[in-house]
């Protein structure tokens, strides 16, 4: 039996963005993944399968064993550490910029910043290397939400257009990271399976560059 390479993306703007540089490589989805509830998708390549998992669960699975390849974002890298995977090619696709923001007008802060955010480790790193003592509250989603309720002073979040801060009588304050999606190789995989990973990795380059 042939190898099998097994690729995990997210759904939304990554999948979206990824499928041009797929079909370069001759790799095209049998099924729709926004449409079907499958979450194991056969390609018009037999050797090549994607997995559909949440965008933070990326570099999860490839570090264990649970896919080859995968295509993730910066901020998301930034979040889980990297251990395990191999960060081969910038694909410049989904970016945005990792950002603290707060209240338009914001007085001052008495005492220590508390700060709402999905990247827990992002964010303790930014504010210890400007020497800030921060509180940091962990949430999962809709952060622009912890200002106006009194819960935090700042958020950090990924920021595109600004549009999301602007309807929540928020502003970007400072630049964490530019960001953009990567594709991340696992270490097992690029030993196991060097070859087809190798050449894999050439296409999508080849695929970026023309893009
Ligand atoms: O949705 P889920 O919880 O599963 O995960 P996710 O939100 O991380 O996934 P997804 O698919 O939304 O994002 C995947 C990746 O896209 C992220 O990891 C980023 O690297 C990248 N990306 C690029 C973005 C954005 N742009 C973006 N604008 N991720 C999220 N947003 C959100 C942001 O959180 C905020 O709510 O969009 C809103 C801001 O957009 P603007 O245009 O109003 O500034
Ligand atoms: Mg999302």
């Amino acid at each position: 039996m042939s190898e099998i390479l097994t690729l995990a993306l997210s759904k939304g703007r990554i999948y979206k963005d990824t499928l041009p540089l797929l079909a370069h490589a001759g790799i095209v989805p049998l099924e729709d993944p926004e449409k079907s509830r499958k979450l194991i998708i056969e390609t018009t390549r037999p050797d090549v399968r994607l997995i559909i998992v949440r965008a933070s669960d990326v570099p999860t699975y490839v570090q264990h064993g649970g896919a080859d390849i995968g295509v993730a974002g910066k901020d998301v890298l930034m979040e889980h550490g990297g251990e395990g995977l191999y960060e081969p090619v910038d694909l410049e696709i989904a970016k945005c910029r990792l950002m603290t923001a707060g209240p338009v007008n914001a007085e001052p802060v008495q005492g220590r910043l508390r700060v709402a955010t999905k990247f827990v480790n992002s964010t303790r790193r930014y504010y210890a290397e400007q020497g800030q003592q921060v509180d940091i509250i962990k949430l999962y989603g809709s952060m622009e939400l912890a200002p106006l309720v009194g819960m935090a002073d700042r958020i950090v979040d990924v920021v595109d257009t600004g549009n999301t801060l602007k309807a929540n009588g928020l502003v970007p304050m400072e630049l964490i990271a530019h960001i953009s999606s990567r594709l991340v190789v696992s270490k097992a995989s690029m030993k196991m399976k060097h070859d087809k990973v190798k050449e894999f990795i050439t296409i999508i380059e080849q695929a970026v560059a023309k893009q």
